[in-house]
């Protein structure tokens, strides 16, 4: 009955694939002037995000500033940098953690969003680097979607 058990694994490890498939979502962010609407999503960990009306925006996980480049992401986890006016897909998140991103162009303005996957494990870490400006309001509005 070799075949037979074969048989079942895969249709258990078919049926495995299937419902991860079904549950997984996309979340839709909008670019808005110069913000992201919602600012800030909690999605569970294999979901996506999309980012819609991205004309002249752009998505960015790589923060610089004189001390060089920061990713404010899970270890683990890899950020992305999305081209201009695209409207950009993540793959699945599967790292739980906070990831922060901003739009190149309008970060001045503060254009930045913050996505929560699962539990917010680095947001500590986070905080600890003691962010200023926009960033600072972005790791605020993450720290009060937990609470
Ligand atoms: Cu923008």
């Amino acid at each position: 009955m070799k075949y037979g058990k074969t048989l079942a694994s895969t249709l258990l490890g078919a049926s495995v694939l299937l419902s991860s498939a079904v549950m997984a979502e996309n979340h839709v962010v909008s670019a808005q002037v110069t913000a992201f609407k919602p600012m800030v999503i909690k999605i569970a960990p294999g979901d996506t995000v999309s980012w819609e009306n991205m004309n002249g925006h752009v998505v960015n996980t790589t923060f610089t500033d004189n001390d060089g480049e920061h990713h404010y992401i899970p270890e683990g986890a890899k950020g992305w940098t999305s081209a201009m006016g695209e409207n950009f897909q993540t793959p699945p998140l599967t790292v739980e953690g906070v990831y922060l991103y901003k739009c190149d162009p309008h970060w001045g303005a503060g254009m930045g969003g913050v996505i929560i996957v699962g539990e917010p494990t680095n947001l500590e870490a986070i905080e600890a680097t003691k962010p200023k400006g926009a960033l600072k309001r972005l790791v605020k509005k993450a720290d009060k979607a937990v609470k």
